[in-house]
């Protein structure tokens, strides 16, 4: 079996764009892959977190990965600071890496762009393209299912290991990425020129997959649209598209169904079939996410064994990295 590899930053909860661009794909491939699926804390940390928020909701992703239908027997489930390997290889992979490939990367760019001050910006920030880079290459994974938002962080993966591989031998698989399709970037549903997000500031720009089914119907009752009053799939009703485009995800239609079903319809009795989908989907995983935090014994045995595996794996991936290096072996 082919192997791959992801992971959701606990950075805040959990939003729609990472059920469909990350999470809901995931169950899918657990089928077909041998999947390491990780809760990237190390990567949270990379701007200012409320410890206590952090681990509580490092345990709330766990939760919702196996409401989600990611099976714990079927895949390895973990938190990225049990394995230590992680900080290990990203320091080796930093001493791999350039200023100039770092600074080109847009999520960087976009993080910082609205911080005049470079002594407001952490050092981790602009480093987190390293440590995602060791994620994947610790587990030797063939492909990195992301959104669109991640894939030039994967290509830099990519490029990461290419070089190391021609400087010291063949050590690292190359990644591939795989982007869901209709799911690829779901966007603000206050700003639809940009990505939906978890730490946005305004909670009606995202709908969270823990949110209420009350809350999930006046969020999206009050998404963007536009005045033009017909629901059509173009790039001139960037509101309306991203609608299609959940609509589409959850439900399995095309683009072009959904505009035939509502060929005639108002903008309310569209958004409504959204929301209702948003809560179809989300009520039986809102329950089990409950249910296994009220068992946090499972939780804790599922986290553990996860770390045990994982750590089997990366290990071997750093003895073969420090080696090469030149570092003395233990
Ligand atoms: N809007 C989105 N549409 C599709 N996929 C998305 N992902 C995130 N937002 C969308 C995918 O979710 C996975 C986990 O992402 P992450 O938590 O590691 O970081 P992120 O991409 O930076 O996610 P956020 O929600 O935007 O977090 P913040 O606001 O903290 O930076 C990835 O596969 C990502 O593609």
């Amino acid at each position: 079996k082919k192997r791959i590899f992801s992971g959701v930053k606990p950075s805040g909860d959990l939003t729609l764009g990472n059920y469909l661009g990350a999470i809901k794909n995931w169950a899918t491939l657990q089928e077909e892959y041998e999947c390491f699926y990780s809760i990237v804390d190390l990567h949270a940390i990379t701007v200012k977190q409320e410890p206590a928020e952090l681990r509580k909701r490092t345990l709330e992703i766990l939760a919702i990965y196996i409401a989600s239908g990611i099976d714990p027997e079927k895949c390895t489930l973990f938190i990225q600071s049990h394995v230590p390997a992680h900080s290990e290889a990203s320091w080796l992979l930093t001493c791999n890496t350039n200023m100039g490939e770092l600074s080109r990367m847009t999520q960087y760019k976009d993080k910082t762009a609205k911080v005049k001050d470079n002594e407001a910006i952490g050092s981790g920030l602009f480093n987190y393209p390293v440590l995602m880079t060791a994620d994947i290459l610790l587990y030797q994974a063939d492909a990195v299912p992301v959104g669109v938002d991640q894939k030039q962080h994967v290509e830099l993966a990519r490029d990461i290991a290419q070089r190391f591989n021609s400087t010291y031998s063949d050590t690292f698989v190359l990644p591939d990425v795989i982007v869901p399709k209709e799911a690829a970037k779901i966007m603000d549903l206050q700003d639809p020129s940009r990505k939906m997000s978890k730490s946005d500031d305004n909670p009606n720009s995202f709908i969270l997959i823990m949110d209420k089914p009350e809350v999930i119907r006046k969020k999206i009752s009050r998404a963007v649209t536009d005045s033009i009053g017909v629901v059509n799939y173009t790039d001139e009703q960037p509101g309306v598209r991203n609608l299609i485009n959940i609509l589409c995800a959850l439900k399995g239609y095309k683009p072009d169904e959904v505009v035939d079903m509502f060929r005639g319809k108002g903008y309310a009795e569209f958004k409504s079939a959204v929301a209702e989908a948003l809560v179809d989907e989300f009520t039986p995983v809102q329950a089990k996410v409950r249910e296994l935090l009220s068992e946090k014994s499972k939780l804790e045995e599922i986290y553990k064994k996860g770390a045990e595996r994982a750590s089997y794996e990366a290990q071997k991936t750093l003895r073969k990295m420090q080696k090469k290096i030149g570092l003395v072996p233990r």
